[in-house]
């Protein structure tokens, strides 16, 4: 961890010393205003945060301190974390420490399993990671530094101790949860000499004889990293963490959030959806009969997941990542031509259908699509895989938060009766 600690003790007083100049002379000024739609409307655009992990400019897509994920997409998770963390890229040394570092942190307890054993056979994966996270929250060392007195100035080291074992520990976690959940015998313990999403791609043993399953992994975890900080995960994440709640309890709170199916959900969802086309039209339909299935969905008042963003008006970089491996490793799978064909459609029925603010594919539209090819076929598992991933951005928001002293989140609220009494 030193290099990491280091490089962050290097960083933060000048980020703090950035930030109170800043407060200082344009404290008083304003960065956005707020309509009664908004507030009614889940606060959509209201500007009242700062993320300096990552931006979504709705015509680009995701920026990791600014850079486009499109070309990240060569990277490692390891690269992702402490860029997001420090806002370089490591150097191959810093890399291959970080690496052996968490390798170094990655046993989970023993009282985890239990507890994961415990639960009943059909949990939701999902709740099966949050609990195993939320159940390790005794061994937080931010905990028991703030209990035994610490200078504020200091929250984000045992912060970033936390982070680096958790972090560690989540990828072996999720694969016990696959293999335990879906009956796949066994867990595979973690390897030493591998790397983070080496490690995770063999512990849920998936067949991969020539890497190229892990390699899926690694793009997989690299381009869910984080997504600015107003997405309800992100969010959670660090309204949890603002009331000086350690990381397990606030990542663990972040990731319920991603389990909804208008947020990470949503990828378990696409696929479904995308089979059930498949499966009603014996493989892939007419533009016609897709135009129809996707109509029949919405009139059926329900969502096409995949399609659609709060922020985002273009189409996904990450899909486009995910669809350009797909398209280069396998482009004659039945689903992957299904997926591809869902994004010259969709977009046109969602402009007709006239309600979508954002008619193009988001990340979950192809994701799934990648895994069902390895034989990842245990769609409800999906969202772990993504939880795994946004546990970095998630993580690496929380130390910079404690680094720069961020104070206790309270939005004012108010009453419907209020808003009538303003605009009598
Ligand atoms: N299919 C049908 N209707 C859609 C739609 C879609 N894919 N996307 C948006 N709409 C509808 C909304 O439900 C809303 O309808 P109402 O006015 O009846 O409530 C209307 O269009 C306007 O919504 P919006 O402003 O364009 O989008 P929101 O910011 O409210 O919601 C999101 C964003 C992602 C929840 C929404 O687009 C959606 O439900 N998409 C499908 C689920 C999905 O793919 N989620 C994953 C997002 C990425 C992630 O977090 O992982």
């Amino acid at each position: 961890m030193a290099k990491l600690q280091n490089a962050l003790a290097k960083k933060i007083p000048d980020w703090r010393n950035e930030i109170r100049a800043l407060v200082k002379k344009h404290g008083g000024k304003k960065i956005s205003d707020v309509t009664v739609m908004q507030a009614y409307g889940g606060m959509r655009g209201v500007k009242g945060m700062i993320c300096d992990t990552s931006e979504v400019p709705p015509d680009k897509g995701l920026l990791v301190r600014n850079i486009p994920i499109g070309e990240l997409t060569d990277k490692t998770p390891e690269d992702i974390f402490y860029l997001l963390c420090t806002g370089e890229l490591p150097n191959a040394r810093d890399r291959k420490a970080l690496t052996e570092e968490l390798a170094s942190r990655a046993k989970v307890p023993s009282y985890v399993w239990k507890v994961l054993e415990a639960m009943p056979a059909n949990s939701h994966p999902m709740c099966m990671l949050d609990t195993a996270i939320l159940a390790m929250q005794r061994e937080s060392k931010f905990a028991k530094a703030y209990a035994a007195g610490m200078s504020k100035m200091d929250y984000w080291k045992p912060t970033l101790e936390d982070s680096l074992d958790l972090l560690a520990k989540i990828p072996v976690i999720a694969a016990g949860v696959y293999r335990m959940r879906f009956r796949k015998g066994k867990r595979i313990s973690p390897r030493k000499d591998l790397s983070w999403a080496e490690n995770y791609a063999r512990m849920l043993g998936v067949p991969d004889k020539s890497g190229e399953f892990a390699d899926c992994m690694r793009l997989y975890l690299v381009l869910h990293c984080d997504h600015e900080g107003g997405n309800v995960s992100a969010h959670t994440c660090h309204l949890v963490g603002s009331a000086l709640s350690d990381a397990y309890y606030a990542v663990s709170a972040g990731l319920n959030g991603l389990a909804g199916p208008l947020h990470g959900l949503a990828n378990q969802e696409c696929l479904k959806w995308v089979l059930e086309l498949k499966k009603q039209f014996r493989g892939v339909p007419t533009d016609e009969q897709l135009r129809k299935f996707a109509w029949d969905t919405l009139n059926s008042g329900k969502v096409i997941p995949g399609y659609g963003h709060a922020v985002l008006r273009v189409t996904d970089p990450r899909f486009t990542a995910f669809r350009a491996f797909g398209m280069k490793h396998f482009p004659d799978d039945p689903v992957m031509k299904l997926v591809d064909k869902i994004y010259t459609i969709v977009p046109g029925v969602l402009k007709e259908h006239g309600k979508a603010k954002n008619p193009w594919p988001n990340v979950d539209a192809g994701s799934g699509a990648l895994l069902y090819h390895y034989g990842l076929r245990e769609f409800s598992y999906y969202t772990v895989l993504f939880s795994v991933s946004r546990a970095m951005g998630m993580l690496s928001q929380l130390i910079i938060n404690r680094a720069m002293g961020s104070p206790i989140e309270r939005p004012k609220s108010v009453t419907t009766a209020w808003v009538k009494s303003q605009f009598k």
